[in-house]
């Protein structure tokens, strides 16, 4: 009678410990990008707010807190999107800024 020996084993070679190892999948995740509001000293902040509510869906409390950090710290991100919905954002709030005449400043960067 033959006992086979794990050395011997063709389903674990002796190179090979027996630890279960995660093949990496093959579905490469998309980049995200963080959308950032700027301080200025002219931007009124009633219109950084209702920027927030309109094209973020942030509630009117949450809103004014990021307001105040853009206002205090000089910059904030607003939300993290795949790279069209930052670059739709970006292009929403400085039409909305443009056209009100406002020299507010959003921009999009990499993760
Ligand atoms: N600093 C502006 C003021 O005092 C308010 C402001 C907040 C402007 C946030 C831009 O992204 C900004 N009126």
């Amino acid at each position: 009678m033959t006992i086979k020996t794990t050395s011997s084993n063709k389903d674990m070679p002796d190179n090979e410990t027996g630890v279960v190892t995660k093949t990496k999948p093959k579905t490469a995740k998309p980049p995200l990008y963080k959308v950032l509001l700027l301080n200025d000293d002219y931007t009124p902040m009633e219109f950084v707010v209702h920027i927030l509510e309109r094209y973020f869906a942030i509630d009117n409390q949450t809103s004014v807190e990021i307001m105040m950090t853009v206002h205090k710290k000089g910059a904030a991100i607003v939300g993290v999107f795949s790279h069209d919905i930052a670059e739709t954002k970006v292009a929403q709030v400085m039409d909305l800024a443009r056209k009100n005449e406002h020299p507010l400043q959003c921009t999009m960067e990499k993760e």
